[in-house]
């Protein structure tokens, strides 16, 4: 990167910062989109609205976190899919995601780290757009997110309303389990 390519990428990045800063104020808006316009500059790589779209991660007490791996906050109250999925948002995190062996071992540790083992958490992953294809909450595969291991005789729609994705605690291991059914929940925050 030349001298200047490194003066421009500070400018962006400053503009970036400051264009966050103000989008706290609401009424600042039309200012942030102007500042983060100029932000983008004649590279044009940088979004218009930048750092405001994609702000920096603030990192929580009541969240544990596991470098290179990400953040957990295990929820013992039951709710059931849908809401522990909006419960999870409100705090600036995601429903659980497990993109790894070593992830669902962070999580596991973050659950026992609360004391009594339940006997499953529910995690961010469904099949209610098409029966037995199971996909994340971002709309990945189980194989394509990285962990796809189900627990023995899983999934087996059980009744025929299993739609909704837990971890088993006995084995560490998926399974599918009926949306409404209040279960505790493992939040995510995705920080490295
Ligand atoms: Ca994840
Ligand atoms: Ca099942």
């Amino acid at each position: 990167m030349s001298a200047m390519a490194v003066r421009i990428f500070a400018v962006q990045t400053l503009l970036c910062l400051v264009s966050y800063t103000l989008a706290q104020q609401s009424f600042l808006q039309p200012i942030v989109i102007l500042i983060g316009r100029t932000a983008a500059g004649k590279t044009g790589n940088a979004d218009p609205t930048c750092l405001v779209r994609n702000p920096p991660v603030v990192r929580r007490t009541d969240y544990t976190y596991f470098p290179g791996i990400g953040g957990y906050k295990y929820h013992d109250q039951l709710l059931p899919w849908g809401k522990a999925l909006i419960a999870c948002e409100e705090e600036g995190g995601h429903l659980a995601v497990i993109n790894s062996v070593a992830e669902r071992d962070a999580v596991v540790k973050a659950i026992k780290a609360k004391g009594s083992l339940p006997e499953c958490v529910l995690l961010g992953f469904h099949d209610l757009y098409q029966d037995s294809y199971f996909v994340t909450i971002h709309g990945q595969s189980l194989a394509k997110a990285g962990f796809s291991e189900w627990a023995s005789g899983e999934p087996n729609n059980r009744g025929g309303v299993e739609n909704c994705g837990t971890l088993h605690l006995a084995s560490e291991k998926f399974n599918d389990h009926p949306c409404n059914f209040p279960r505790p929940f493992v939040c995510e925050q995705p920080i490295h």
